[in-house]
């Protein structure tokens, strides 16, 4: 961990799956520090109990602790002048903004349903995610931090769903993004000039957590199904995490 004060910390889950980190919304925030060229420093913890809301990620930035990926996208975009979303028009802006929370509100706990809940993916993603937590009281804390998972599946009302209506879910939301990618490279480029925006960032992030650790779901099989969405997963992760090849996607 840097000692530079000026530096960014990035405090979130720690790397899993071949993934940078296994939480959507860190990777979707340390994909937006790469892609606006920041310097960063990681530090890992596995309890968002220290975050200053109680969820991960979170940043120090000058000494200040700043909370959820929304906030600190506009802050730092904001104190540093970045450019990174300045080729869209307000109306690709209003697009990628509703698009955003469908990934962070809805698609979010596709995801989660595919970790903790979904039967057959339970034993491989437990093997997984043990691996991040400490290791005497990890298997005790396991358990626990499922059945808040599935209580909090509830309370949004994913977890009401049955298991084909939420693939049913996510399928929308997966069309959805594939129509509006389309045969680009990135979302909404004109042409080989426009690279990626922080709404790539942000839907790499959500796409590459559903798509990449190993689990055989019904929603990860619709996604598997729409290969340009795919790709632009692959791309956008080759371009901003190259020291870590993604593992070939197995069913
Ligand atoms: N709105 C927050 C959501 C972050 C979030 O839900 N993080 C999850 C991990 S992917 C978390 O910390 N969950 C722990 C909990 O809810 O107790 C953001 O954009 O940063």
């Amino acid at each position: 961990m840097s000692t530079d004060g000026d530096k960014i910390i990035l405090k979130q889950v720690g790397p899993s799956f071949g993934l940078p980190s296994a939480s959507p919304f860190c990777l979707r925030l340390e994909a937006f520090l790469r892609l606006a060229a920041l310097d960063y420093d990681v530090d890992n913890t596995p309890d968002p109990r220290k975050a200053p809301k109680g969820k991960v990620p979170w940043i120090v930035d000058g000494g200040r602790e700043l909370a959820d990926t929304h906030f600190i996208l506009e802050h730092l975009t904001r104190t540093r002048g970045l450019t990174v979303d300045v080729r869209l028009s307000a109306e690709q802006r209003a697009v990628a903004h509703a698009c955003t929370r469908m990934l962070t509100e809805n698609f979010y706990w596709v995801i989660v349903h595919s970790r903790w809940i979904y039967p057959d993916s339970w034993a491989p993603f437990r093997r997984d995610f043990l691996r991040l937590m400490p290791p005497v009281i990890g298997p005790l804390l396991v358990p626990m931090i499922r059945r808040g998972m599935r209580k909090a599946m509830h309370q949004h009302g994913m977890g009401r769903h049955s298991h084909d209506e939420i693939a049913a879910i996510a399928r929308g939301d997966i069309e959805a993004l594939d129509a509006l990618l389309g045969a680009r490279d990135y979302f909404f480029s004109a042409g080989p000039d426009d690279g990626p925006t922080s709404f790539d960032a942000t839907v790499y992030a959500f796409i590459a957590s559903l798509l990449v650790p190993p689990f055989d779901t019904p929603q990860r099989r619709v996604l598997i199904e729409h290969a340009r969405l795919t790709a632009h997963a692959a791309r956008v992760h080759a371009r901003l995490f190259p020291e870590l090849p993604l593992p070939p996607v197995t069913r």
